[in-house]
């Protein structure tokens, strides 16, 4: 299967490379050529936008968390098959407790109806199943279904994973996984392209991950909006392809669209080791289309729209956190950040695995780092846990020995997959009320995360360095240069890049794909009608034709707004099946800029202090109320989680204006018939105040890229008018007008 898209795919590039060379009138950057290559005819229904792409995706990957409510939207749209190749892969739901074995078992009994569903929806409508236990949905795509140039889109915002092998990976809403099966082209405002020119290689303790924390630094969870990272250079090429996924993977961090890596022989040599010789043999004869024209490589400045250069023989190890990715510190400056901002020094819990950093290179160096210590008679000071990225990556770090290592330092094994990254993990601590910190090698760190407790200082690092830090047990004590025990010292990890006999082919029966049969007419879907964790989706009522009038203002958030904020995960993932019930977590745990709260707020019509959000907005719902949230920067940073718009749509939310978006967010926004609109002056945040009643004046005008008027109503009867935008096309405002993108393709009766 993916040798015959990407057959046909390479056929394609190959036709219409030159003349997208002739149109833009010069040579072309590797996203240039895949943006050209999936381009798609234009839909009927619009003509032309400037600046929006409309593209034909090859595949489809759906995460179970997210899976749920795609599928339930798709369900809407009434058809028997998916139009694309697609997968569902059972990674987030399981908890992190005991261990690998006991966790999955108790995992699939508790979460068994939904696991029935997405089975069920895989077999009817033609998807591979990817059970529990098998892996983490971007380690199984890299293994399995990403290709070099080809475009994929996934439920999760760490899709573009899969840029480590060239394949251009973007993270999208539910909504849009849904259209995209539904046979529908997808809609992208064309990204600005950003090149990464890589030079040197990495030394001593530096990693990939060093990489994009480097970038991270710099550029900050905003930086990358709306762009694709290109990556480039003998350093680009000095990198291994699961290292180069690490880089792909966190660019999601800088909230960019895509990032992508060239394909060469370090890719192919990949693709070898997990069985893909031919696909890698067919790349080869297709190399031009697969990496920028040699004139961009020669002199890139003139062909991205910004460039930046990393010598990757200078990038020293960093440590980000606590509460953020892009809270960059070098390992050797860290005990002193920790002793300035009183961070906890010492660790609770050190934790590899996510599906940033769990490749066989990651724990094969890792545990390099282990042995060392073994032989120097040292074992970790805290408890150390390891989640291998796949089946297949652990059966393969079985056979090597590798995860014997972890064994004998005492590591808990855990499952492949998401655990403690996503807050399933019930973590043993002796005193909850004291804060404490922890060190993973995972992509996030927002506060409440990991454990559930909004206190915990969570920090993140390489895979090798996260190890390390186990034997110092203390953030202020470096690992790498400590006399840890009377004359020993660590040397810098080593590990191969990819295992001898290549990744272990057989796998565990239980952790294997479960292939559709060819035709799912007969199958049942199994959705019981009674049940609390799924239920059948009301389409959203169309637009009244009205003005917005005079809204209540249910939350004002000051500061970092994350999806985790507006729709937390970690036991809230039960019901991400169910609409009204995940309603119930409506931003509990977003700041709340009039009381300094989180999670509650101010009934502004009862005069009731300290309600949940979900409350409030459920109280003027039932007074034929809808309501408004204001946003700050970056408003909905973080993942592609849709119910972070379901849910306030449900609620009765009609808009949400903020300083600025993450682009994801926005996008589900949209797709959900909630206007999200951004102050034209970021200052006016200030103007918004507790006891005021916004409204939207003008709707019926609504024009691409004309701005609109809010109005602030104040106690006293006066007004201040605002300009804000909006960032919809013309095809988005026939999703407002409609009540969501989907009715504007569900069946008519
Ligand atoms: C995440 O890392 O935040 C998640 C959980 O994988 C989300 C998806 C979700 O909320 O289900 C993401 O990154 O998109
Ligand atoms: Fe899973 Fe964490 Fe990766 Fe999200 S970031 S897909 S929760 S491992």
């Amino acid at each position: 299967m993916p040798l015959q898209l990407a057959h046909s795919l390479y056929q394609r590039l190959a036709a219409v490379l030159p003349e997208a060379r002739q149109q833009t009138g010069r040579p072309l950057t590797l996203t240039e050529k895949l943006l050209a290559g999936h381009a798609a005819p234009l839909p009927a229904m619009a003509a032309p936008e400037p600046g929006v792409l409309f593209l034909l995706p090859d595949r489809v990957a759906l995460q179970d968390a997210t899976a749920q409510m795609a599928l339930l939207q798709f369900l809407q749209a009434g058809r028997d098959r998916v139009a694309l190749p697609a997968s569902i892969h059972c990674d987030h739901l399981i908890q992190a407790q005991a261990g690998a074995g006991p966790d999955l078992a108790r995992g699939l009994a508790e979460h068994q109806e939904v696991f029935a569903f997405l089975g069920s929806a895989a077999r009817k409508y033609g998807l591979d199943f990817w059970p529990p236990g098998a892996g983490i949905i971007h380690q199984v795509v890299l293994e399995n279904y990403a290709f070099p140039g080809g475009l994929l889109l996934g439920t999760d915002s760490h899709t573009p994973n899969a840029g480590g092998l060239g394949c251009l990976g973007i993270g999208v809403g539910g909504a849009d996984a849904a259209e995209v099966l539904a046979g529908l082209p997808w809609e992208l405002p064309r990204p600005r392209r950003l090149g990464v020119r890589l030079t040197g290689r990495l030394t001593g303790w530096a990693t990939p991950k060093d990489v994009i924390l480097r970038l991270l630094a710099e550029l900050t969870v905003r930086g990358g909006t709306h762009k694709i990272l290109e990556y480039f250079g003998d350093g680009a090429a000095s990198l291994s392809a699961t290292g180069r996924a690490t880089i792909c993977n966190m660019g999601a961090e800088l909230g960019a669209t895509s990032s992508l890596f060239p394909y060469d022989a370090r890719t192919a040599r990949y693709l070898v080791a997990t069985g893909r010789g031919e696909l890698a043999t067919l790349a080869d004869a297709h190399q031009a289309s697969l990496t920028a024209d040699p004139e961009v490589l020669a002199a890139p400045a003139g062909f991205f729209d910004e460039l930046l250069e990393i010598d990757l023989t200078t990038l020293a190890p960093q440590v980000a956190g606590p509460h953020t990715p892009d809270r960059v510190t070098p390992v050797g400056d860290l005990a002193a950040a920790v002793r300035e901002h009183g961070w906890p020094p010492e660790l609770g819990a050190c934790l590899v695995g996510s599906c940033t950093n769990s490749s066989t290179e990651d724990l094969g160096r890792a545990a390099s780092l282990l042995r060392q210590a073994r032989d120097a008679g040292l074992r970790p000071r805290v408890p150390l846990f390891v989640a291998p990225g796949s089946a297949r990556v652990a059966r393969t770090l079985e056979r090597d020995g590798v995860l014997a290592a972890f064994a004998e330092a005492g590591a808990t094994r855990l499952a492949a997959a998401c655990g403690p990254c996503i807050g399933q993990w019930a973590r043993s601590v002796a005193d909850p009320a004291r804060p404490d910190s922890i060190l993973s090698s995972f992509n996030r760190n927002f506060p409440g995360r990991n454990d559930g407790r909004r206190t915990t200082c969570s920090f993140l690092a390489s895979p090798e360095l996260t190890v390390a830090y186990a034997f110092s047990g203390r953030l202020d004590v470096d690992p790498r240069t400590a006399e840890l025990t009377p004359g020993f010292t660590f040397q810098p990890p080593t590990g191969p890049e990819l295992p001898a006999g290549g990744l272990a082919a057989d796998v565990a029966d239980a952790a294997q794909v479960v292939h559709p049969p060819a035709e799912g007419h007969a199958v049942v879907l199994e959705i019981a009608p009674d049940s609390e964790r799924l239920a059948l989706l009301t389409p959203f009522p169309p637009w009244d034709g009205e003005d917005l009038q005079e809204l209540p203002v249910l939350l004002k958030a000051r500061g970092k707004t994350t999806t985790d904020a507006i729709s937390p995960a970690g036991p809230w993932l039960r019901f991400r099946g169910h609409l009204d019930r995940i309603s119930d977590n409506l931003c509990a745990g977003a700041l709340n800029a009039f009381t300094g709260e989180t999670g509650t707020g101010t009934n502004v019509i009862s005069g009731e202090k300290n309600q949940s959000f979900s409350a409030i907005a459920r109280d003027y719902q039932r007074r034929g109320l809808g309501c408004a949230v204001v946003g700050d920067a970056n408003y909905g940073e973080g993942s592609s989680r849709e119910h972070a718009a379901m849910s306030p749509r449900h609620l009765g939310v009609k808009v949400v204006l903020a300083r600025s978006f993450a682009r994801i967010h926005e996008t589900n926004l949209k797709k959900q018939g909630i206007l999200p609109l951004t102050f034209a002056d970021p200052a006016d945040w200030e103007q918004v105040q507790a006891d005021d009643r916004l409204s939207v004046l003008g709707l019926r005008e609504l024009t691409p890229g004309q701005p609109v008027t809010v109005r602030l109503t104040r106690a006293d009867g006066t007004h201040v008018d605002l300009r804000a935008h909006h960032g919809l096309t013309r095809r988005q405002l026939a999703w407002f007008w409609a009540g969501s993108a989907l009715n504007t393709q569900r069946p008519q009766p």
